[in-house]
């Protein structure tokens, strides 16, 4: 039983993953049943007119501009981390020493030791702490975690998983934070290729052992808005093979050149009792090869994730409706908010997970990538 009824919110950042967990928190409420009440306290971001325009706009009952003050408020329970990865690790630690319960987006930082310090900071708080891969709140792939954990493909043996976009094709694409080093760690390995180890791990419930990767920089330098241009730090694509445990091997590729492919997370997953297949550009649906069926009936299902039955679906429209990307940033404050009231960290509420441990077995996946990708190794974990 909860001890609170009501769960203040103080969200850092206000720009594209600032909008979508707003609207989660403005949604939530309002199609499940929750155990407690989410509140909408404070909205946080450095520059002040478009912080209080972004209140405005998103929702949000007041504005702060600094994220210290944020963490601060008396009626802040849960701090919402929605800016680029390089402020992650110095704005969770702080939430969690606080005693603050804490959101952070993907991937959880740019190192691994900004990870391992913030995993740490989240065990000692014993809050609850959620690294924020959504699309494990994506209905179909939640149902597919359920139907391999269930053994309706056997033991895995092949992950073949790609993360493909196409919004710097154009050279003339402004250099943004993205494309810097600095401030977001790495390119399409820690934005893309984060969600394709993330979901591997969360589908099959094994763990990389060993990388061998290559990655590309295809357009060096951009311009930068001022009539310059800047260097792009990071790379373009990240391709790699992987060895995970109990001896299923995976391939994984993350770029943002696949000229005409706009959001196409693929996963497929071939067992040994069947295969299940997921594209991230056609939401609603999974794919399903039932390898124990009679050989002359054998072949794909596709089955419409679209009926109350299915995870989180009873909440929303009548069978048959179809949801889109924002529904599984509410599905994610649901489990948030449903661990919170439970008062259990991760390892006691399933809700919780990606927890900070996920978050941080992530990163060492996307460090042995950067590290086999720079000498042209094999690297284990
Ligand atoms: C941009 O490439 C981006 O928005 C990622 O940052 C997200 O994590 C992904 O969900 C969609 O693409």
């Amino acid at each position: 039983m909860s001890t609170v009824d009501e769960v203040g919110i103080g969200m850092v950042g206000t720009a594209f993953m600032g909008a979508a967990h707003s609207q989660a928190w403005r949604t939530v409420g309002r199609v499940f049943d929750l155990p407690v009440r989410p509140r909408m306290v404070a909205v946080c971001g450095r520059d002040e007119a478009r912080t209080a325009a972004a209140a405005d706009r998103l929702g949000w009952s007041s504005y702060e501009t600094d994220w210290r003050a944020l963490i601060a408020r008396d009626d802040v329970q849960l701090v919402d981390v929605c800016t680029p990865g390089d402020s992650h690790a110095e704005i969770a630690i702080a939430a969690l020493r606080a005693g603050k319960h804490v959101l952070c987006e993907k991937p959880l930082a740019n190192t691994v030791a900004e990870a391992e310090a913030m995993a740490a900071a989240a065990r000692e708080a014993g809050t609850v702490a959620m690294t924020g891969f959504t699309y494990r709140r994506v209905p179909a792939l939640a149902l597919m975690a359920e139907m391999v954990a269930a053994g309706r493909i056997g033991d895995v043996r092949h992950v073949r998983a790609a993360y493909l976009q196409d919004w710097l094709v154009d050279p003339a694409s402004p250099l943004t934070w993205r494309l810097q080093a600095e401030h977001a760690g790495s390119g399409a390995l820690g934005d893309l290729g984060a969600h394709i180890v993330d979901a591997t791990r969360y589908l099959t419930g094994l763990e990389f052992t060993a990388v061998s990767a290559l990655t590309e920089t295809f357009v060096t330098e951009r311009p930068t808005g001022d009539g310059g241009t800047g260097a792009v730090t990071v790379d373009d694509t990240a391709l790699f093979l992987a060895r995970l445990s109990g001896g299923a091997v995976g391939t994984f590729e993350a770029t943002r050149y696949a000229t005409g492919r706009k959001n196409g997370l693929r996963i497929e997953l071939n067992g040994t009792r069947g295969t299940l297949a997921f594209d991230l550009e056609r939401l609603n649906e999974l794919e399903f090869h039932d390898g124990t069926r009679p050989q002359a009936e054998a072949g794909f299902t596709r089955i419409l994730v679209t009926e109350p039955i299915h995870p989180y679906l009873s909440a929303w429209w009548p069978p048959g409706h179809l949801l889109g990307y924002e529904h599984a940033f509410t599905h994610q404050a649901r489990d948030l908010l449903t661990a919170i009231a439970a008062g259990a960290d991760d390892s006691a509420a399933r809700p919780a997970h990606a927890s900070f441990d996920d978050g941080l077995a992530v990163q060492r996946v996307l460090d042995a990538v950067a590290s086999s990708a720079a000498d042209g190794t094999w690297t284990t974990l």
